[in-house]
């Protein structure tokens, strides 16, 4: 890592923490301005298509300099064209093919033969080459293979795999993929988005119900939420509110994820995303204003390690008068360590929040178990409700004995958008074949119709 000062690593780090949503533009400046190497960028997870936008020429460069191997550059998904011009150690500009902007490198090293013999195929080509190394860019074609089987393949690899003739649609096909599927999968990018700082967000609506989403690193929060606004959406209940442009774009995002069967990207710390809708019912004149609040798994855990200072930078945000209902989205997990780590930090969390006062305007606190498709009981619900009796009885009696000073109703209900592969994409995005689209986004909507005020705003 470069030596920077104290105030640019701050900022290097903040960067790198939110490296997916920037240009290629940017991505330049911050090497140039702040020695941000490639090497730094794609440890923290630059994309393969952010890789393959920068000019080839600062990608050789970061190789020469030693800022980057070329295996480096592989793994994090650079495209065969500029792979061989790594390899050749010089620019395609050198070679008289025009490619990139600016200077290339001062290098003799001459080009080694192109490694495949004949142009590449189209992609996803079942035809195998048999002259083609079975070990490419780091990929081994037995490890992607038995990963693809074991569901835990990475997306990017599956993709460089067929790109690179490693493996074959047929092998995908093989494993249990259906055809929808496996184009879906191949076109599967993750799409940056750009989340505001805390300072940026507008500020919450008043005379609204806060809905708080509330649960560790990948329990579902975000995936619950697009899910609900793709089925609120298709009943025609929600009504656009401008109170959030940012809020909005999000929703539209995670709503046509939904409709593609890709799920969200994990939510990136420090950030709380605040989504402002109002739903409003056929048989109800009224409408029920709800800011959705769909914070980082992230920051909850940090809230859990360092105690209440975690959460002050968010207290002005949050602190209004506003009803709220606290959802937390408890991941099923059948490891009897994992639950009871769970169970822990949720207790903790929600005495952080009474500490805070927020449970002085809760109205409801709903404790939702989410991939309830993995529930080894056909009956969900009362699956669920034995399970949090049974597993998170100390998060529920500290709720209860709270209750006591405030009223609000505490509820539990299972969650679920189905089976997913390969963590990013849903089995069979289909509401008419999978029913779990309709069925737990209805109950939360029914939830939310009985539980939150309403409002004549907007009428
Ligand atoms: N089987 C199954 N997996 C799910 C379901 N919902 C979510 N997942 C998986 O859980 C992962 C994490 O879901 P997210 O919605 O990103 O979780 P999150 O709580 O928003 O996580 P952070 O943003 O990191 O706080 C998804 O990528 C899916 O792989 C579900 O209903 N069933
Ligand atoms: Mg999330």
């Amino acid at each position: 890592m470069p030596k920077r000062d104290p105030v640019d690593q701050t900022l290097v780090e903040f960067i790198l923490k939110t490296i997916k949503s920037r240009s290629t533009n940017q991505l330049l400046e911050y090497n140039s301005r702040m020695n941000m190497t490639l090497r730094e960028m794609t440890k923290s997870g630059l994309t393969a298509d952010q890789l393959n936008a920068l000019p080839i020429h600062f990608i050789l460069d970061s190789v020469n300099k030693g800022e980057i191997s070329k295996e480096e550059l592989i793994d994090a998904g650079l495209n065969e064209e500029a792979i061989m011009v790594v390899e050749g150690g010089r620019t395609e500009e050198e070679e008289g093919g025009g490619v990139g902007e600016g200077g290339g490198t001062e290098t003799e090293t001459p080009l080694p033969p192109p490694p495949l013999q004949r142009k590449r195929p189209p992609i996803g080509d079942p035809i195998r080459d048999e002259d083609i190394s079975i070990k490419h860019g780091g990929l081994s074609q037995e490890s992607l293979l038995s990963e693809i089987r074991s569901g835990d393949a990475l997306i990017e690899d599956i993709q460089t795999g067929i790109n690179r003739k490693l493996i074959s649609k047929e092998d995908l096909f093989e494993s249990g993929c259906k055809a929808e599927f496996i184009e879906r999968l191949l076109s599967y990018s993750s799409v940056p988005i750009k989340f505001p700082s805390i300072k940026e967000l507008e500020p919450l609506r008043k005379n609204a119900t806060d809905i708080y989403l509330l649960g560790r690193r990948g329990s579902g929060k975000s995936t619950m939420l697009a899910s609900f606004f793709n089925y609120a959406k298709s009943m025609g209940v929600i009504v656009n509110t401008q109170d959030s442009s940012f809020g909005n774009k999000y929703r539209n995002q995670l709503q046509l994820g939904m409709i593609e069967g890709h799920l969200p990207s994990s939510t990136p710390k420090q950030f709380i995303n605040h989504i402002p809708i109002n739903l409003k019912f056929e048989n109800n004149i009224y409408h029920q204003p709800l800011n959705f609040l769909d914070m980082a798994g992230e920051l909850i855990d940090d809230v859990y390690e360092e105690g209440i200072s975690g959460f002050q930078t968010y207290k002005d945000f949050l602190e209004n008068q506003n009803d709220k209902i606290l959802i937390f989205v408890i991941n099923y997990f059948e490891n009897k360590t994992k639950i009871a780590e769970q169970e822990q930090h949720l207790d903790e969390l929600f005495s952080i929040i009474k500490k805070f006062n927020i449970t002085r305007k809760t109205i409801g606190v709903y404790l939702l178990l989410t991939k309830a498709d993995l529930f080894p009981d056909s009956n969900k619900q009362k699956f669920c409700d034995d399970f949090i009796n049974k597993h998170y009885i100390g998060l529920l009696n500290t709720i209860k004995t709270d209750r006591k000073d405030h009223k609000y109703v505490i509820r539990s209900f299972p969650f679920s958008i189905g089976p997913t592969k390969f963590s990013y994409i849903l089995e069979d995005c289909d509401p008419n074949t999978n029913t779990n689209l309709i069925t737990y986004p209805k109950i939360l909507m029914q939830q939310f119709e009985e539980d939150c005020p309403v409002s004549r705003r907007g009428l």
